[in-house]
């Protein structure tokens, strides 16, 4: 028979690891793990994509990338795309860029519907 003690550690890990599971399906909007290029890099006119890498599936229809130059004005080439091998991983291919600053801005809708945007800067040199 198990002690009054043990029964209620046992209890207690069992509410905590319900607790955690709960966390993380909250959780489970998609966030950017990797920027390509890195936010505030400088890199040069031979940059031609940004690749946005997530912690969790996209719903392509919903997720999107525009990248602006300091006069606001849009230089993808086409719309961002959900990698078809990968859905974690979505990218727009770049007009040729001159040097500048650079606005990445990124609206991520993770297949349980929820959003998440974000934007950052990188510098052509
Ligand atoms: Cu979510």
């Amino acid at each position: 028979m198990m002690k009054p003690t043990t029964l209620l550690r046992s209890l207690r890990l069992a509410t905590g690891a319900l607790a955690l599971a709960g966390a993380q399906l909250a959780w489970a909007h998609a966030h950017p793990t990797h920027l390509q290029p890195p936010a505030g890099a400088t890199v040069t006119t031979a940059q031609n994509t940004v690749v946005i890498d997530f912690d969790d599936a996209l719903e392509p229809a919903f997720s999107s990338i525009d990248v602006t130059d300091a006069a606001g004005k849009s230089v993808i080439r086409e719309k961002a795309a959900v990698d078809p091998g990968n859905g974690k991983r979505m990218s727009v291919a770049l007009d040729t860029l001159a040097a500048g600053k650079y606005t990445v801005k990124w609206i991520a809708v993770a297949a349980d519907g929820h959003r998440t945007t974000g934007h950052y800067s990188f510098t052509v040199k």
